[in-house]
């Protein structure tokens, strides 16, 4: 199949962003390189985004991105990894989740104007979280040639969109509904010459939504995203959201919770249904230390990672791959209880939570935020016409 890039908008061609429960080909993931954002040049993180890779691999195939520096060494961790590849690509930090591109799906059912089922895939602009007055690093020219580098592998159509946008500030249902954060997607450091109606329009007519639910903000202390909803909250199934919670009223992050309670309690989506809130209380309260602080080289080009920062650490930043969960674990009073409120919401999943993820909140995300996942091509029954 020829490559392209389309100069229409996915939704008028059919295409629409399935949930993330619904069967992947493959995930995507890059690699923690940077010494002035991963402590002790990478090292702990990188045995992190290993053992997340490998887990997920036991559900789908992982393709993990390195750069030319790197590529030797994970090639030589992951050669008798089965379901792991790992090929060359340049990048300026590792977080796929917003670098690489959104998937889209048709699904050519026979009854559509469309035939023909494919995945395509949308290359937002990034500006490293906010551009060089606000952003995390202050140069981010390789990170905004990933997705298209990923489609271009795929031979998948690319959508490109003008727009600055990261993959961790949405979450979708598959049925039609958006969840995203005003805090984020809103914020002048991102789109400043354009309104809420306007995202909203582009935010519909590139996912294939008809209803974007606006929570004010994210979860606290997540300021190198600005809010975003991944580390917030989540679609569980279409009507039913995973919420971070805490139940400390004096903690900052209360209100937040509280707050998008309310918003989310009050909203129906996209198919007129209520919202179902599950309440998944956050890890900690946790802080860099000093130790950790001390591995981190500031550059100059990166923001400063002190010590004392408030960790913008929580369960909701997991992974759903084929028939499994891969969340973070953080060594935490809260850990064992997170597992259980994920087993019961994905009773057919089977859950693992993967130790050390703090390596990968110290650098300011989690496991969603390092994860791609790429769907695959529905299985159409020709005889029943769906
Ligand atoms: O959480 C994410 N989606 C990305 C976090 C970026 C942190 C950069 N230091």
């Amino acid at each position: 199949m020829a490559k392209k890039v389309s100069l229409r908008n996915p939704s008028e061609l059919g295409f629409h962003m399935p949930a993330e429960w619904e069967p992947h080909l493959q995930c995507w993931m890059g690699w923690p390189e940077r010494p002035d954002n991963w402590r002790e040049n990478a090292g702990p993180a990188q045995m992190v985004f290993a053992n997340v890779a490998i887990a997920i691999s036991k559900f789908e195939p992982v393709t993990i991105c390195a750069s030319s520096a790197q590529y030797e060494k994970v090639f030589q961790m992951m050669q008798h990894k089965l379901n792991i590849r790992v090929v060359e690509m340049s990048m300026n930090d590792s977080w796929f989740r917003d670098t690489g591109p959104t998937f889209v799906r048709r699904d050519g059912k026979s009854s559509s104007v469309f035939q023909e089922q494919e995945v395509a895939g949308i290359d937002w602009q990034f500006n490293s979280w906010g551009g060089p007055e606000d952003g995390c690093y202050d140069d981010w020219s390789l990170d905004n040639l990933v997705a298209k580098k990923i489609l271009e592998l795929e031979r998948h159509t690319r959508f490109p969109h003008h727009i600055i946008l990261e993959g961790g500030s949405i979450h979708v249902d598959g049925e039609g509904t958006c969840i995203t954060t005003e805090e984020c997607l809103l914020n002048p450091n991102r789109n400043p010459d354009m309104s809420k109606e306007e995202i909203e329009h582009e935010l519909k007519i590139y996912l294939g939504v008809t209803k974007v639910i606006w929570l004010p903000r994210g979860l606290y202390g997540d300021d190198d995203t600005n809010g975003h909803v991944d580390n917030l909250c989540c679609f569980v199934k279409p009507a039913v959201v995973l919420l971070s919670w805490i139940n400390d009223e004096s903690d900052p992050q209360y209100e937040r919770s509280v707050e998008a309670f309310s918003v989310l309690s009050n909203a129906t989506d996209a198919k007129g249904r209520k919202i179902e809130i599950v309440k998944i209380h956050v890890p900690g309260p946790l802080y860099m230390t000093e130790k950790e602080a001390e591995g981190i080289i500031e550059s100059g080009h990166a923001v400063p990672r002190p010590p004392g920062t408030r960790l913008a650490a929580s369960y909701v930043n997991f992974y759903i791959a084929n028939g499994g969960i891969v969340a973070p674990a953080f060594g935490d009073k809260w850990d064992q209880e997170a597992y259980d409120v994920l087993k019961r919401a994905f009773p057919n999943h089977e859950v693992v939570m993967v130790q050390g993820s703090r390596e990968i909140v110290l650098g300011g995300g989690n496991i969603h935020c390092i994860t791609q996942q790429q769907p695959a091509l529905p299985v159409v029954d020709v005889k029943n016409n769906i």
